[in-house]
């Protein structure tokens, strides 16, 4: 296969703009158009798409390089026999630049601010807005950030003065010409626009801004392209912003996570998709507030209110409009569960495998056991035997016995199982430590022990931490199969359910069998559904023919 070039398009006559992040890796199967990398100017960042499908075989740029039109950005193993041309022309992708009119005449009344020529983008979104009526503005300072699917720009005022009305907010899409703002006191500044220099302060009124890069697989040098940025002002309002490419503002965005409130790891503090990652998991572990929450924090309960996460809010309802009610506060541990229960559900990407297991043999075996053992005053459950042949399924697919720290996965060489269990008080999960080490009738004795400190109230935090996976068993209760939620950092969870008779068909004809529905849910960054399945297959061979748990 052939190796293709990749190079960075016609991204205006913009000389050496830097990478400031990589967003694929050597290895990595990379789409026509996909973003390779993003580079920075003074005042916009694109992300440079691929003129090609294929293979990631070699980077050749790193964080840092100043990269320019041509500067070959990496080297592909095109998809499909033929490898692409690496830049067909294409139509002006890069606006074409514009002669805009000279504003001659300085100006002391109103003025309006407009819209420069952002090239032929159209309905781009305005994602900040940097001023207020009322701020004195400076020529050239930006007033707001644009952004299209590849670039954020921000749009510089042609005049200096001081802001009367801003005519657009955030979520407005604007094209160019539109009025953003009048200025009074105005000063314009006469200057030839156009394809002025980089460096010419006079040259912003009603000049082009900064270039866009094209969402096209490959951008044409063709066309009339010469395109004029403003330079940056000195002691522009973009001190303190938050530097993050288009990517990551969309991706934060999505969360409701205030970019503002993120700390960037990138270069020159750039806010990277892992920044904004890290935040989300400390604001839902608790380890960091929004400041919106904070300011909500004494009304929002164990549920939270969504704000975080960007979710419209909770219905309020005047219940009593409908009816009598009766408002009872929730207990301190319904409240810490809830706010567990809360974040594993909306962090983890959690799937449920339901599947059945034969238990009959072993079913007769726990009642003769049970007869057996009268005297001695312990019952074993079919929880018991849960516990011991999910030791063996664990040890055998140990990455159910994990869990994900960052990006690499601790696997733990000893298997402490958590139960689920029903208490007057709420939903409490006891530890049983070292199941490997102990057999049923032990594992029995210290679950109907710790079951019954949980339903006192009297469960220490030491018997109730350090699970490596957790088993809860509806079993007693009843119902069919349900799905459980990951008790984080965990990575899986058995949901059980009543065991029943059911025919089952042998290959002859139909038996009765007393099977158990079982309901595994796992979190996919760790698990797939291959596994899953093989894990729940092997945990019903166990329990069909007990003997297993010893080979
Ligand atoms: N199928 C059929 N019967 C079952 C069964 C199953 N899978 N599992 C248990 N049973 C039977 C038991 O054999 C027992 O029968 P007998 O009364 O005839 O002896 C009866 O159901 C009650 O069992 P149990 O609930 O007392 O004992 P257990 O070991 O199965 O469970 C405990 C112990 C603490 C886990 C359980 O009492 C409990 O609290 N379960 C609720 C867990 C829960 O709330 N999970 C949901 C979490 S998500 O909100």
């Amino acid at each position: 296969m052939a190796l293709v070039e990749v190079k960075v398009p016609d991204i205006g006559d913009f000389d050496e703009v830097a990478v400031i992040e990589l967003l694929v890796k050597v290895g990595d199967t990379v789409k026509a158009e996909q973003s390779l990398i993003t580079v920075e100017s003074d005042k916009a960042s694109m992300e440079i798409p691929s003129s090609t499908a294929g293979v990631v075989k070699e980077l050749k740029v790193a964080l840092g390089d100043k990269v320019k039109e041509g500067s070959v950005v990496l080297l592909v193993e095109a998809a499909g026999a033929a490898a692409a041309p690496v830049a067909a022309p294409a139509p002006a992708a890069v606006a074409p630049v514009v002669s805009a009119p000279v504003a001659a005449v300085a100006s002391s009344g109103p003025v309006e601010v407009h819209v420069p020529d952002i090239g032929d983008f159209k309905d781009v979104a305005v994602i900040e807005v940097f001023v207020k009526p009322g701020d004195t503005i400076k020529l050239e300072q930006s007033l707001i950030t644009v952004e299209s699917d590849k670039a954020s720009m921000e749009i510089p005022s042609s005049h200096a003065g001081v802001l009367k009305e801003l005519k657009v907010k955030v979520g407005d899409t604007v094209n160019i010409g539109d009025l953003l703002a009048i200025l009074e006191g105005a000063a314009s500044v006469a200057a030839p626009a156009a394809a002025a220099s980089v460096s010419a302060p006079a040259s912003v009124a009603s000049a082009p801004i900064a270039p866009i890069a094209s969402t096209a697989a490959s951008v044409t040098a063709a066309a009339t392209t010469a395109v004029a940025a403003p330079a940056h002002a000195p002691g522009a309002s973009t001190v303190g912003l938050p530097h993050a490419s288009p990517s990551v503002r969309k991706f934060a965005r999505e969360l409701g996570v205030p970019l503002a409130e993120v700390k960037g790891s990138g270069h020159k503090g750039r806010i990277t998709q892992n920044d904004v990652q890290d935040f989300t998991k400390s604001v839902m572990s608790g380890a960091t507030q929004t400041k919106a929450q904070a300011a909500k924090a004494p009304a929002a309960g164990a549920g939270g209110d969504g704000a975080a996460l960007g979710l419209i809010p909770w219905p309020k309802v005047d219940f009593a409009k409908f009816g009598p009610i009766e408002r009872k506060e929730m207990g301190r541990i319904k409240k810490i569960s809830g706010a567990n229960l809360l974040r594993n559900a909306i962090m983890i990407p959690a799937v449920t495998n339901h599947d059945d297991a034969d238990i009959t043999d072993l079913e007769a075996f726990r009642v003769s056991t049970n007869k057996e053992n009268e005297k001695s005053g312990i019952k074993v459950t079919m929880l018991a035997f849960l516990i011991k042949a999910c030791v063996a399924s664990l040890k055998k697919y140990p990455e159910f016995n994990s869990s994900l720290d960052g990006d690499a996965l601790v696997y733990k060489n000893y298997w402490h199982i958590g139960f689920a269990a029903d208490t007057p008080n709420g939903l409490m999960v006891p530890v049983i430590k070292d199941c490997d080490k102990k057999g049923v009738l032990q594992i029995s004795q210290e679950m109907s022990e710790l079951a019954k400190k949980a339903r006192d109230g009297k469960l220490s935090p030491a018997e109730m931490t350090g699970a490596t996976f957790t088993i809860s068993s509806l079993g007693g209760i009843g119902g069919k199969y349900f799905t459980p939620i990951i008790n984080a950092p965990e990575v899986a969870i058995l949901g059980v359910c009543k065991s029943t008779m059911e025919p089952v068909w042998d290959g002859k004809q139909f038996v009765p069998r007393l099977m158990l529905p079982l309901s595994l849910t796992w979190d996919h960054r760790v698990i797939d559904g291959a596994a899953a399945a093989r894990f729940n297959a092997f945990l019903g061979q166990i329990l069909s023919d007990f003997r297993r748990v010893l080979l």
